[in-house]
């Protein structure tokens, strides 16, 4: 994987990744399209709002329709039709958060569909199997999600066993033929541990051992208070090798990312603009807004008067605050275009704060923003 570091503010600092299916300007955003698709979005919007990468799912692709019948139609880019870069999560963190009655075992993980409640089996061959039949630009390494709270032992043997695993899946890739079908994706090695220092930094540095493209923190954003969340990104990023990706996953809250970007995380993805734009709840540049209110009903203006999004430059709060309370379709699809376009902007600006030194600013100006009170 080529990974060019540009420029540094302190710890944040701004970079691309080259893939064979185009470049990836970082810190990055990836909205996630969980079953193949970002939900209310076609993928010329999503391209049209300036998305390089989107995130997938091992889990949800494999249940329903079957990683085989996507092979057979040329691959999860094709199916969707999608032609930038897909990362594809491995599933650990979906069983652990969606499925019932999970086994864990040293080879895999046996658990129930959330769908029709029949059994399955997950190991890191069968998950690096899955994401290569996908046709994955990105792949994660199967790891435990450990859960919070954790007992240390627990967390140490949680750590050994996604350590041990992701040994696996690295060796599975490398075993892999080169074939017209399946191209080789980059593989991102996925940190646990727990909220313990000591086992987060023998999990990186066991990680690094084996060595992978990219490097992911993941059992953050877990239930666990945020100033334990911040103290382990304060802890491990530093740590993290400084020339490959860092990705820190599931964690989406703009005040969260601000303090990832701060110290050095690249990565991003969450559902949190697409699911809060079909709750009607939208992001904008003076604070978080709730369209259902009643003092929207006769609001001529758009949304956000400095978003250049197609909903705020045809739309009024009046009338996305009528569309989401009669339940239409089009309610979602212009919330959706609003908050993603909100995000990638949001990027953007601050890829641009960092490349001319003013992450600081850029962080103090936002952090009043975002912690204000929702309206
Ligand atoms: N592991 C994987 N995917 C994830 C997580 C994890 O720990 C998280 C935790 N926030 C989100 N997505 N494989
Ligand atoms: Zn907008």
């Amino acid at each position: 994987m080529k990974f060019t570091l540009k420029d540094f503010d302190e710890k944040a600092r701004t970079g691309l990744i080259e893939t064979g299916r185009g470049q990836i300007h970082t810190p990055t955003f990836m909205p996630v399209g969980t079953q193949g698709t970002v939900k209310a979005m076609s993928p010329d919007e999503l391209k049209e709002i300036g998305a390089e990468i989107i995130l997938s799912n091992t889990y949800h692709l494999y249940l329903r329709p079957g990683h085989e019948i996507i092979h057979q139609l040329g691959g999860l880019h094709k199916f969707m039709n999608w032609d930038k870069p897909i990362l594809t999560d491995s599933g650990g963190f979906q069983i652990y958060s969606l499925s019932s009655l999970r086994k864990i075992t040293e080879d895999g993980v046996e658990f129930r569909s959330h769908i029709d409640g029949s059994l399955h089996f997950l190991s890191p061959e069968k998950a690096m199997e899955i994401q290569v039949s996908l046709g994955s630009d990105i792949a994660m390494a199967f790891d435990e999600c450990t859960p919070y709270p954790a007992e240390y032992d627990y967390a140490m043997k949680s750590l050994t066993l996604t350590t041990r695993w992701a040994r696996s899946c690295k060796q599975f890739l490398s075993s892999l033929q080169p074939s017209a079908f399946s191209h080789q994706p980059f593989l991102f090695g996925i940190i646990q541990g727990g909220m313990y220092k000591d086992l987060r930094k023998k999990s990186l540095e066991d990680l690094v051992e084996i060595g992978f493209d990219g490097y992911a923190a993941g059992g953050l954003s877990v239930g666990e208070p945020k100033e334990e969340m911040y103290d382990i990104i304060e802890f491990i990023a530093p740590l993290m090798p400084e020339n490959r990706p860092r990705y820190l996953m599931g964690v989406g809250d703009l005040m969260d990312i601000l303090v990832a970007v701060e110290n050095g995380f690249d990565m991003f993805d969450c559902v949190m603009p697409t699911r809060n734009a079909r709750n009607g709840t939208l992001f904008t540049s003076r604070g978080r807004i709730s369209i259902k209110r009643t003092e929207f009903k006769a609001d001529a203006d758009p949304l956000d008067p400095d978003c250049d999004c197609y909903t705020c430059r045809n739309y009024s709060k009046a009338y996305l605050r009528h569309l989401f309370l009669s339940k239409e379709i089009l309610s979602m699809r212009l919330n959706t275009i609003h908050n993603l376009y909100f995000y990638l902007d949001f990027f953007r600006k601050m890829r641009e704060a960092i490349n001319s030194g003013t992450f600081k600013e850029f962080k103090r100006y936002w952090s009043e923003i975002l912690q204000a009170k929702a309206v």
